[in-house]
């Protein structure tokens, strides 16, 4: 990716083929302006409508180009030291993931390769990743910590993710996830847990480095019990929480994260009717991690078609991390979740924008264009929404706009 230019928050984008997700639909106007003023978005509409006093702003000529929101991935853990394709060789000759998470392998071989790495290498390669992901069109990005595991390493992924937060044009929601895998220095997860909610998270709200906090809610990992003792903990200081639930078995962990109003609940191959009723009549967003079920081949899908259904706002993230997602493509997670999950192209993209930003709590901010939000903007080299899920690992980004800064993206590879 090469960065022409970055300047001007006040302009006028004019001639685009607009689209974005509303609460209800979609808006597309096939002639559009929209005019960023302070990078708000200030007014959009129809081309031949644009009022006289945005006509004097510098202008970008979309030139008929597709125009949404920016891309937002609401998962991933893309701070980590080292690789996994060792372990993968072991899952295509028939090992199981939770074989290879019980015999020391999985999660732990990445914590133990993140541990021993230093906070200027972490950052070097974390900052690889979200360069692959600006090029895809993301303006905000959720980042959770996890490789850690104790209080000195846990900072040290958030200290990480604070300056990626610094370095680059994105907005940036960091998440605690200290219950992602009991670490060899406790014997019991449940002396581990008062660990984490007696030491750590009060260390890591004192030290203001989380948004949000999340756990991993299953048989390999922590039970429901585990977990709402991290949920009340959490809460009493004000932290928005989410969870990895039914990725590997029904756990019944987004009934409790709908209890404590959690923003999202992840996975959910394995969610049941109980949890599906408990969601559609929630705010709770389910997020969708196809690369995840892609990468472990699972065959049991998530019941997407009946959240959707019954109006559960449901997201599309990348899960980017070492183990089951080694991927950075929010494009090809988008395309995944259709050809996989079957939702629609158009659902994909509402699920990378405005249903992502409701997952981390920022859509009052992002995730549409609509007057009064940042003006985060994705234009592509494509004339049709549906052509973000439709190709397979292409990517067409034009140029990107995070609060109206732009910067002409060039692509090496096309
Ligand atoms: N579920 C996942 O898919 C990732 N974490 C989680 O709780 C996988 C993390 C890894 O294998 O490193
Ligand atoms: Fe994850």
């Amino acid at each position: 990716m090469a960065i022409t230019d970055s300047t001007a928050q006040s302009l006028v984008l004019r001639h685009a083929n607009l689209c974005t997700p509303t609460a209800t639909s979609h808006v597309h106007i096939h002639d559009a302006s929209v005019a960023i003023v302070e990078g708000r978005i200030a007014w959009l509409g129809e081309e031949r409508q644009l009022p006289a006093r945005y006509r004097e702003l510098p202008e970008h000529d979309c030139d008929g180009r597709l125009l949404t929101p920016g891309l937002i991935d609401c998962h991933t853990h893309l701070v980590f030291a080292g690789s996994r394709a060792q372990e993968f060789s072991q899952l295509l000759h028939g090992a199981e993931y939770a074989d290879i998470a019980a015999s020391g392998g999985g999660i732990m071989t990445t914590v133990n390769a993140t541990r021993a790495a230093s906070e200027e290498d972490l950052l070097e390669s974390a900052l690889r990743r979200v360069d692959d992901m600006l090029a895809c069109g993301v303006t905000s990005l959720e980042i959770k910590s996890g490789y850690g595991l104790t209080l000195e390493h846990e900072l040290k992924l958030l200290r990480v993710i604070q300056q990626i937060r610094a370095q680059r044009p994105v907005r940036i929601r960091a998440t605690l996830l200290a219950l992602h895998k009991l670490p060899p220095e406790f014997e019991d997860a449940d002396s581990y847990v008062t660990y984490v909610c007696d030491e750590l998270l009060p260390a890591v709200i004192k030290a203001d480095l989380a948004d949000a906090v999340d756990a991993f809610c299953d048989q390999i990992a922590f039970s429901r019990d585990q977990v709402e003792r991290l949920f009340v903990a959490a809460r009493a200081a004000g932290l928005p929480l989410k969870l990895h639930a039914e990725q590997l078995s029904n756990q019944r962990g987004s009934e409790l994260a709908v209890a404590y109003q959690a923003l999202s609940v992840d996975h959910l191959e394995y969610l049941e009717a109980d949890g599906i009723a408990a969601l559609a009549a929630s705010d709770t967003v389910a997020v969708m991690l196809p690369c995840a079920f892609y990468t472990l081949r699972e065959t049991r899908l998530p019941p997407v078609t009946r959240l959707l259904a019954q109006g559960v706002p449901v997201a599309v993230a990348s899960d980017c991390n070492p183990g089951t997602a080694p991927m950075t493509s929010l494009l090809l997670a988008m395309n995944m979740a259709c050809t996989l999950f079957r939702m629609t192209p158009l659902q994909a993209l509402a699920g990378t924008t405005l249903h992502a930003a409701q997952a981390l709590g920022i859509g009052a901010e992002t995730g549409s264009i609509e007057v009064g939000k940042s003006a985060d903007l994705a234009c592509w080299d494509l004339s049709r929404p549906e052509e973000l899920a439709y190709l397979v690992g292409v990517n067409r980004l034009h140029r990107r706009y995070y609060a109206g800064q732009h910067e002409h993206l060039l692509h090496k590879q096309h």
